[in-house]
């Protein structure tokens, strides 16, 4: 039997092969994230949590130094790196654990880099010309993620004719530019992201249908993890208390073909995609 070469994501040193869903771990270091804002704004506290998800099986961590979360303050760069030098100089440390920075800045981007991450994980998908310029003079994986408006309006009635549409053609015209721009097809990931600028009806649409977005051939990351429309239809308004809700999701984006979830409960997590993975393996 010939079998396929199994597919990478080029990310520094790391190629992750995405022969099974890859886990990505919430790290926040920011006073203010919705879920769990100022729970880890020390460095022991941070390294910690991660060591934590890295045990429980995560295979990146994402580090954030500035909540996007609806209606959020912008944060300078120079804050914002202030708050996560010093963090992803010790995670880096660790072998084998991919770490990616989550963050809009150029700046900081740049600085995390040169320090040892992995991923840009760019939440404004791109659209500076000097992130741009970032990626093209390093060799880390990209998140590209739609976002539509900023986070300080985006959730002000947001309105598309097609969301799966419009978010796919967002994203291919996105990956195509950084293309041009000399970022090799393979370090490249997408993300319709999930709650920004986006209802509760247009986030199911784009997890019903992320097989449209999958079509387009990069690695698609989801990231539903407690996120506000997992309250509002489960009931709950705490964001801790969406754990359950945040495993449905995953294995959900999972099945329809998301290589990468982005989330707060690792174990939790990990252990719904094993049983989902060993249900779904043939017997030898
Ligand atoms: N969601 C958040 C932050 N970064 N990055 C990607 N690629 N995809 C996402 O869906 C995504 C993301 C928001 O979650 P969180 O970091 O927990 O909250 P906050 O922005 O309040 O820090």
């Amino acid at each position: 039997m010939v079998t396929a070469p199994a597919r990478l994501w080029r990310c520094g040193r790391f190629e992750l092969a995405l022969v099974r869903p890859l886990v990505m771990g919430v790290l926040n270091v920011t006073p203010d994230s919705f879920s769990d804002g100022g729970a880890y704004d020390d460095l022991g506290a941070a390294f910690a949590h991660a060591s934590l998800m890295a045990e429980a099986g995560a295979d990146i961590i994402d580090l954030g130094g500035e909540s996007t979360r609806p209606g959020s303050a912008t944060v300078s760069p120079a804050e914002e790196l202030e708050r996560v030098g010093v963090v992803v100089e010790e995670l880096v440390r660790t072998p084998g654990l991919p770490v990616s920075i989550d963050t809009r800045h150029a700046e900081v981007a740049r600085a995390c880099v040169d320090a040892g991450a992995a991923i840009i994980n760019d939440v404004s998908g791109f659209r500076d010309a000097e992130m741009v310029a970032v990626a093209a003079a390093c060799d880390a994986g990209l998140v590209v993620m739609h976002m539509l408006g900023e986070p300080g309006t985006m959730q002000d009635g947001p309105r598309y004719d097609d969301v799966v549409a419009e978010v796919r053609a967002y994203l291919a015209g996105q990956a195509r530019a950084l293309e041009a721009a000399g970022v090799a097809r393979e370090r490249i990931a997408i993300d319709p992201g999930i709650g920004f600028g986006k209802t509760t009806a247009h986030n199911l649409e784009l997890l019903r249908r992320l097989p449209e977005l999958v079509s387009l051939g990069y690695p698609v990351l989801v990231g539903a993890s407690r996120k506000r429309f997992i309250g509002e239809i489960a009931g709950e308004a705490v964001p801790a208390r969406r754990v359950a809700g945040s495993v449905a999701a995953a294995l959900a984006a999972t099945a329809a073909g998301a290589d990468i979830v982005r989330v707060h409960d690792v174990a939790e997590t990990v252990q719904a995609l094993a049983v989902a993975d060993a249900i779904g393996r043939r017997p030898s």
